[in-house]
């Protein structure tokens, strides 16, 4: 069960704001209780959503995607959890407008079905897959990780996916495959935002292939214990926490594993500003702005606190690794 806070929300009761110090040690148990304890309850997905969404009542009503808590390292983190209100009415997705309430207003038009995500490349065995692929060849996870906009603001999301690195294991990729490729949906019909010229579209995004097998990548299917509003990328897109939000592209179409370092969307329209790697890093300041500090979403108006940004946005243990030995200046 959720926990109601004075202000604006609900929080997970094994948040380390709340819990006594002894019992934030036994987190990890606690975790184990409240999952159980929501099963035991039967709480359907709607329940869980009405919590999240403090009301929310403009909302639809979106199928509930079942998934099972993550045990990945890292994966869990215990802040308060944005409001699904705030999750799905302040975004970025460039194809229906510049503006963060447009995806909200716009993306009703989105056409997922059908849709199938094409795997090419340099991979044994080239597939095309879907949603129910996907809860055929395994269960869904929930995780709930921080997304950190490169213009300064933050959210804390519970998503439902399926780990990046298990698909690419179905799919066998050849030695010479380095970098992993995604390329998003284009529907002139339904994307009005296209006829902006920022991005030479289809958005595409890349990762290095070490970075794409890492555990906390995700393949997101939903959030908040349903399917992905149109908004925040129905019906799939990618999760990856420690980079600044444009690397998880939305509406995903194809992945493509290649041998070269691919262009990506930013870096392209951008290329000194944006680099290909775009780690969330508080000592590489954005040409026009500091990235130490940020916003996070739902903490606005007069209990507006800035919070420090953090090296690989909190995911350093898990992910420095990766990058030992490179100049992370030159390799924004
Ligand atoms: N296809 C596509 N994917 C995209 C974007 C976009 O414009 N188009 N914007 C990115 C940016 S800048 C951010 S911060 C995140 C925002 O995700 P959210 O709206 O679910 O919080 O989506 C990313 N994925
Ligand atoms: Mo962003």
């Amino acid at each position: 069960m959720l926990i109601r806070t004075q202000q604006d929300g609900f929080i997970h009761p094994f948040s380390s704001e709340i819990t006594s110090p002894e019992v934030y040690a036994n987190r990890r148990q606690l975790l184990r209780q409240w999952s159980a304890g929501a099963a035991a309850l039967g709480m359907g997905s709607w329940a869980q959503r009405e919590a999240f969404a403090q009301g929310s009542s403009a909302a639809v009503k979106l199928p509930a995607l079942p998934a099972t808590q993550s045990g990945v390292q890292g994966a869990m983190t215990v802040e308060k959890v944005t409001s699904y209100k705030d999750a799905t009415s302040y975004n970025n997705f460039y194809e229906f407008g510049l503006d963060k309430t447009d995806p909200a207003r716009y993306a009703h038009t989105l056409k997922t079905t059908p849709w199938s995500i094409e795997v090419e490349g340099l991979v044994k065995k080239p597939t095309r897959f879907n949603l129910e692929d996907v809860m055929k060849w395994g269960a869904m996870q929930e995780r709930i990780y921080r997304l950190r906009c490169v213009e300064g603001w933050s959210m804390v999301i519970p998503w439902i996916g399926y780990s990046l690195s298990d698909l690419i294991k179905r799919v066998e990729p050849l030695p010479s495959a380095k970098f992993v490729e995604f390329v998003t949906q284009v529907d002139p019909q339904t994307m009005p935002g296209l006829r902006s010229g920022y991005i030479d579209w289809p958005f595409t995004e890349g990762l290095r292939m070490d970075e794409a097998m890492h555990p906390l990548t995700l393949l997101s299917f939903g959030m908040y214990g349903e399917v992905m509003p149109k908004q925040n990328g129905a019906p799939v897109r990618l999760v990856v926490p420690w980079k600044y939000g444009f690397k998880s592209g939305k509406s995903i179409v194809k992945i493509r594993f290649v041998e070269k370092q691919p262009m990506v969307s930013w870096a392209k329209a951008a290329p000194q500003e944006y680099g290909f790697y775009s780690n969330v890093n508080p000592l590489v300041d954005h040409p026009r702005w500091s990235q130490a500090m940020e916003r996070r979403i739902g903490e606005g108006g007069l209990f507006e606190k800035k919070r420090k940004t953090l090296m690989f946005n909190g995911y350093e243990a898990q992910v420095a690794s990766l990058y030992a030995g490179m100049d992370l200046v030159k390799n924004f």
